[in-house]
């Protein structure tokens, strides 16, 4: 079987297992076309068909999570966690609370995951899971019930040396808090079971910025490869959660101006530079909707909905929100206003079109396995100093962020110049990332 028919035969099998699973076809096909090159060059990986078995998850859980709201009635949501594979390390990766969740995102995401955690050099594998729980629609106790019954079902299939979620999308340092005490009531063991801990209690200094800076590191290093820099460029960011506001507080200390920043409602645009103090008293403090910012910053302008955020004159994007939050028309009013360079916080945020569009016009495009592996990298770092019952000071978890990010990026460079794709970071983190979890999994056996 040549290469070509190899990979398509595995992408039609995950097709037809998967009907209906759009993102995580999108996310496979992708992997799939860029390995392509390495499949060629080892037979090996076709014999022992380590493809059909990358693409199959190691376990799927799904589980029935009820819980009491505050009137008393009785609800019940479903719950997800997909450890996809363990070849490098326990399961990692985050739980995502969010009305939308469902197995297909569950799965595309675990699936990233997995070349995700293998290009931070750490010993992870990769999982994701979450529920289709909204916790903006809920109470502080309301979520901190639903909390408490989820990980009460978790708990029988996690550990910090099997599996060890941390935040995503509605997860963050609030709902980490209510999961693990009530981890900690049913074991009986303080341990570091989830990552993204309060600082008192086992976090990393950095895991919560770590995201958005390390998307920024990312992105420096490539425009300083390029000759270019981030002093003084004018830079888009959408959404206004973890991944964003952590984007722009870095984006500002090395001395170039966000101007955008969203939610799923709609965006602002402040000429004159967001002020991210106000963003984070809206969005950390007091939970509110970012269009709020224009009441109190009279220059800025609020848009409903996101159509037009892109269209804004840029040189540097950051989709930090969501899955295919950017598409082909959108990446073409980027590349006419002269965008030179775009960052994905977010997973999966543009689409395979608006990626195209990016590759084929020069522009430096990072994709996420590489731009936002900041943040499980620094949970990795936080796993090691729960294991040493130690705590690094701020400066040392950044100077590793860095140093990580740095060799995300050679890596990926690399391998794409390997394998005849020079400047295509997708090819290259792709491949950088499979290389190491398809090398340990011949070297387990049959798993
Ligand atoms: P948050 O929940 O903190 O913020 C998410 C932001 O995106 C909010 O502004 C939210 O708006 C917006 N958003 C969410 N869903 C949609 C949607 N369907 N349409 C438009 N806007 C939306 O999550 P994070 O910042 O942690 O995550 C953002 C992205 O980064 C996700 O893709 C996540 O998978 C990825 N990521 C996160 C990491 C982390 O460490 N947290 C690490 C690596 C990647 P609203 O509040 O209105 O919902
Ligand atoms: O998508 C991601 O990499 C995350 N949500 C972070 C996962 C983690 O385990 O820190």
């Amino acid at each position: 079987m040549s290469a070509n028919s190899e990979v398509e035969a595995v992408y039609q099998q995950v097709i037809q297992r998967n009907p209906g699973e759009t993102e995580f076809h999108q996310a496979v096909k992708e992997v799939l076309v860029s390995i392509e090159p390495v499949i060629k060059k080892h037979p090996e990986y076709v014999e022992t068909n380590i493809l059909g078995r990358i693409v199959e998850p190691e376990r799927q859980i799904t589980f029935r999570v009820p819980w009491q709201d505050d009137k008393g009635n009785f609800c019940v949501n479903r719950g997800f966690r997909f450890e996809f594979n363990s070849a490098l390390g326990p399961y990692k990766g985050g739980l995502r609370f969010h009305p939308t969740v469902n197995a297909s995102i569950i799965k595309f995401l675990g699936f990233e995951q997995v070349f995700k955690n293998s290009l931070t050099g750490l010993m992870m594998g990769g999982g994701k899971g979450g529920s289709d729980f909204d916790p903006k629609q809920h109470s502080e106790y309301e979520v901190m019930r639903f909390c408490q019954s989820f990980i009460t079902e978790l708990s029988r299939h996690i550990g910090p040396n099997t599996d060890v979620p941390a935040g995503d999308i509605g997860v963050g340092g609030r709902e980490i808090g209510y999961m693990f005490g009530q981890y900690k009531r049913l074991r009986n063991e303080f341990t570091g079971v989830l990552t993204g801990k309060g600082l008192e209690w086992g976090g990393s200094l950095v895991r919560k910025e770590a995201t958005g800076y390390g998307l920024v590191y990312i992105v420096d290093e490539a425009l300083k490869d390029a000759g270019k820099s981030i002093e003084g460029a004018t830079v888009l960011v959408s959404g206004s959660g973890n991944v964003a506001i952590y984007a722009v507080e870095k984006v500002h200390q090395l001395g170039g101006k966000v101007v955008t920043m969203s939610d799923s409602n709609g965006f602002i645009y402040d000429p004159e530079g967001i002020k991210l103090d106000t963003v984070k008293q809206l969005k950390e403090v007091e939970r509110k909707r970012i269009k709020e910012y224009v009441s109190i910053h009279k220059k800025a302008k609020y848009t409903e909905g996101s159509d037009g955020i892109w269209n804004i004159k840029c040189s540097i994007a950051l989709p930090c929100a969501t899955q295919n939050e950017l598409d082909e028309k959108d990446a073409k009013a980027l590349v006419k206003n002269g965008c030179i360079a775009a960052g994905e916080g977010a997973n999966m945020p543009c689409t395979p079109e608006a990626a195209d569009v990016f590759i084929e016009n020069k522009v430096i495009f990072l994709p996420g396995k590489a731009a936002n592996a900041g943040g499980v990298a620094v949970s990795g770092l936080e796993m090691a100093q729960n294991n040493q019952r130690t705590a690094w000071a701020f400066d040392k978890a950044d100077s590793e962020l860095k140093n990580i990010m740095t060799t995300i990026y050679e890596n990926s460079k690399t391998a794409a110049e390997i394998y005849g794709k020079k400047g295509n970071f997708v090819v290259g983190a792709n491949i950088a990332g499979f290389l190491k979890v398809a090398n340990a999994m011949m070297a387990q056996g049959l798993v």
